[in-house]
């Protein structure tokens, strides 16, 4: 059986310091958990949110990271989905199957470990991770910045064994979630006319989601020209810097193109930039889905008449993409060539180098790092 075994793991000790590399103790997996080696993890702003500290459920110490593939290792008790050698796919947002949310067919936030995830724990309350017997807290049920890590079975993707982990680790999030909002969420049909505000990861994602949609119009809006480039090699038409015009960017929007348009993303986590997403709209039919993370007691607002008259505002979590489910056909998709994601990967380093990753990520130098073990 399984025993405890060393490894290396980036930690965050408290919130606004740097991660700092450890040796951890990982316990084996217990009944229903898995514990995995990890083969590849993206760096997403996620990680970068709760690390400074606005993430109103951060819990230091902890082991960041959401982003991964890996190999599973060794199973617990009664694990039956899984076995040793899998390639797996971590899952912030599970899928048991049979609680009220995975059953009612219109979510895919199944909340059957939601609390003790929320906790930093394991959904027995407690934590595998420890250095010198002290608790270091798991992050959103991953801790994929660890060399091995321990999650429960419902929260593994199983793919397929001939795709390369050092890629398709961005299906398990930013990939998934920006072109699972257009495809799911929004159901953009051909011919819409679509603005995605911010183009990181998440917002290229969405191009790629859209132009797969065969959406008509494809219009970007980002302050750093330099994500561009990219964003029209993945098919976007139109590009707006909003410090171009000294009035608000949905005035800007709706004129170029006539009304409004029939769908937009807000791909940042910026209140006012939600905002001019809804605005942008087409009156009497335009959709709005918010993707981006605000800060911990941030609010939106609108006057409720762009309501009323027809615009609907929507968020979007994971995509909206059942993970256990779903997400194994996500990387046949990309196995079959309908998408790529080498282009996404910007950077790529070892674990040790990760504050370099947040780095270039503030800088705004890079799209994803991936850090491979
Ligand atoms: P990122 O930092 O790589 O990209 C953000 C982009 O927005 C950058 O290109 C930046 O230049 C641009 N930007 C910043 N302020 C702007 C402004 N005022 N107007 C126009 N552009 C602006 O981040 P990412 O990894 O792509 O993540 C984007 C957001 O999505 C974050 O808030 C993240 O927490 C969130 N997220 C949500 C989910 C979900 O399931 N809902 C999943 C993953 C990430
Ligand atoms: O079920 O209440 C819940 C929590 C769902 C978590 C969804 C997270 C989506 C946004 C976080 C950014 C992902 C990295
Ligand atoms: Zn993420
Ligand atoms: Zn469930």
């Amino acid at each position: 059986t399984a025993q405890t075994i060393k490894s290396k793991a980036a930690v965050a000790w408290a919130a606004g310091q740097p991660l700092s590399m450890e040796i951890v103790d990982v316990m084996p997996p217990q009944k229903g958990e898995v514990r995995i080696k990890m083969v590849a993890t993206g760096v997403c702003h996620t990680d970068a949110f709760t690390l400074s500290g606005d993430d109103p459920e951060g819990i230091f110490p902890c082991i960041l990271g959401h982003e991964g593939g890996g190999i599973v290792e060794s199973i617990g008790e009664g694990v039956t989905s899984v076995q040793v050698g899998d390639h797996v796919i971590p899952l912030y947002t599970p899928e048991c199957g049979e609680c009220k949310f995975c059953k009612s067919g219109k979510t895919n936030l199944c909340q059957k470990i939601r609390e003790t995830q929320g906790k930093g724990l394991m959904p027995d309350g407690t934590t595998r991770f420890s250095i010198d017997g002290k608790d270091i807290f798991h992050y959103m049920g991953t801790s994929t910045f660890s060399e091995y890590t321990v999650l429960p079975e419902i929260s593994l993707a199983k793919v397929n064994p001939e795709a390369p982990l050092e890629e398709v680790c961005l299906l398990g999030c930013g990939v998934t979630t920006g072109m699972g909002a257009v495809m799911n969420t929004a159901k953009v049909e051909e011919g819409a006319t679509v603005a995605i505000f911010g183009m990181g990861g998440i917002g290229l994602s969405a191009v790629i989601g859209a132009t797969m949609a065969k959406a008509g119009r494809i219009i970007v809006i980002d302050i750093n020209e330099s994500k561009f480039a990219l964003a029209r090699k993945l098919g976007a038409t139109d590009f707006i810097n909003p410090k171009d015009y000294d009035k608000p960017i949905q005035d800007v929007i709706v004129e170029l193109t006539d009304g409004g348009v029939d769908y937009s993303f807000e791909c940042i986590g910026n209140v006012n930039v939600m905002r001019s997403a809804l605005e942008c709209c087409h009156k009497g039919w335009g959709e709005s889905v918010v993707i981006g993370v605000a800060g911990a007691g941030q609010e939106i607002s609108t006057r409720p008449f762009q309501l009323v008259t027809g615009r609907v505002w929507k968020g979007s979590a994971f995509g909206g993409v059942k993970g256990r489910t779903e997400l194994p056909d996500y990387v046949e998709r990309y196995m079959a060539g309908e998408f790529n994601l080498s282009d996404f990967i910007t950077h790529t380093m070892s674990l040790e180098q990760v504050n370099e990753a947040f780095e270039l990520m503030h800088e705004g130098k890079s799209i994803r790092t991936v850090i491979h073990f």
